[in-house]
């Protein structure tokens, strides 16, 4: 491998070690580009790859907020803003439990190439917080939300940096975000965020986007394969808004998903979850308390099962991870190499340990990259920050036609890198190349800081 490549992947991981999945994905989006720095020297000369791992600013503040029952509570909120070489910073927030500074750091450095191939000019960013939304209430949510912003809000903007939504954030939390932002701006800024509901300038399918985007890169995969989703099964881990977008996209196109899971086991649904009435079932479940998967199956009659993962399960197609990062290890790639299957799509953002990804791609699986599957939801919230700019709404048709030639436009880039650098039909390296050169020319004409 590339000399400098090499060096710079120690660098982060002797100065960052404690950083397990920040080094993760360095190595990862690094080691595929290594070709691109043997044929550019001059990047190793303006140490490129070592501003790149640097975040460009990464705020870190304190979020304070009373429960219910009068006490109050300190959390931790994070804002990396990695990368503006070609747009504002753009990224979700995500609230969780184990958020930390590896997992914001990673989310935003694989956020700046993923913002890259959709091909709209945006920054990558991400930002969030080790608060626990699980059992909050709608009050509890809401001063959280509202003190985050008031710790945030001075760094933020529709021409600066733009939050959105990831794991514990959907439309309610950005409600509450958005409207202390302006509460406290005095002003119509919008475009300062983005999942918005459609009342104060949210975009039509931006709920769906994700989960549409991954279904329309899968269609590009099968169709090189010359293959098609008429009557395909899938496998989805997770049971969110990602997960329902691709749900709810497969039906339309003659495929179904035939599993999902929670974290208290799976569901096994052979009829597919294809219906309005189980659709909005999933959505009314991941809004309520109780979150237990198990209802679904009592509801429509079919097979739970608890304590489990389903990878393995050989009666589908396709898997598709669309929970969290690193849900599948090697043990569990061994399980989906044995149980036949082709097509391996990462949703969720790297969802696959190292280990996991060679041993699937070796043995002969068609594995896609997260930065590429999902990156409809952050290209749909580029297109909200676009009509918010215009100040009008497009039609739902609008948005999601767009959205699918975003997607085949980001397969086709991904194809053709790989290919100018001799490496066949790999479309992990493909999209951290076709990220990286665009990033990295944008760097090298802004001249060096
Ligand atoms: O991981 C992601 O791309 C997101 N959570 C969405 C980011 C966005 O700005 O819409």
């Amino acid at each position: 491998m590339n000399r400098y490549v090499e060096e710079v992947i120690a660098y982060v991981k002797d100065k960052y070690a404690d950083q397990k999945e920040f080094v993760q994905t360095v190595e990862e989006v690094f080691t595929s580009i290594a070709p691109v720095i043997d044929r550019h020297p001059e990047y190793e000369k303006a140490d490129l790859l070592k501003r790149m791992v640097e975040p460009e600013r990464f705020f870190r503040f304190r979020v304070v907020w009373s429960d219910d029952e009068g006490k109050i509570n300190t959390n931790v909120g994070w804002r990396c803003q990695f990368n503006g070489a070609i747009g504002p910073y753009k990224g979700g927030l995500r609230f969780k439990k184990n958020v930390n500074e590896s997992i914001i750091k990673f989310l935003g450095f694989e956020q700046t190439f993923k913002n890259s191939l959709t091909g709209l000019p945006i920054g990558g960013a991400k930002g969030g917080s080790d608060f626990d939304p699980a059992g909050k209430s709608d009050g509890e949510i809401m001063r959280f939300c509202q003190s985050f912003m008031s710790a945030l809000y001075r760094y933020i903007g529709p021409d600066i940096d733009v939050p959105a939504g990831d794991i514990g954030v959907g439309g309610r939390e950005i409600g509450y975000l958005y409207g202390q932002y302006r509460h406290l701006k005095g002003t119509f800024e919008n475009g300062v965020l983005t999942g918005k509901g459609l009342s104060y300038g949210g975009s039509l399918i931006r709920p769906e986007a994700t989960g549409y985007g991954a279904i329309y890169y899968l269609e590009e995969v099968l169709k090189a394969n010359n293959d098609t989703l008429e009557g395909k099964k899938i496998a989805v881990s997770g049971y969110g808004n990602v997960s329902w977008g691709i749900m709810k996209k497969a039906a339309q196109l003659g495929a179904k998903v035939t599993y999902m899971s929670g974290s208290q086991g799976y569901i096994h649904d052979e009829e597919g979850i294809c219906s309005d009435e189980k659709l909005n079932f999933i959505l009314a479940l991941r809004e309520s308390n109780s979150k237990n998967i198990k209802s679904y199956a009592e509801k429509f009659g079919c097979e739970f099962v608890e304590n489990a993962k389903f990878w393995g399960v050989d009666d589908v197609d396709i898997y598709m991870p669309a929970a969290t990062q690193n849900e599948v290890d090697l043990e569990d790639a061994r399980k989906i190499v044995k149980a036949g299957i082709k097509y391996y799509l990462e949703v969720s953002n790297m969802p696959t340990t190292a280990e996991a990804i060679d041993y699937l791609r070796n043995n002969g699986v068609i594995v896609a990259p997260s930065k590429a599957v999902n990156a409809g939801g952050v290209g749909v919230s580029a297109l909200e920050m676009a009509q918010n700019s215009q100040r009008l709404i497009w039609t739902a048709a609008e948005v999601d036609e767009r959205l699918k030639v975003m997607m085949q436009d980001i397969y086709r880039k991904s194809v053709d890198a790989a290919a100018r650098y001799g490496l066949g039909y790999d479309l992990i390296a493909g999209a951290n190349i076709a990220g990286f050169e665009k990033v990295a020319q944008a760097m090298m004409e802004q001249g060096i800081f």
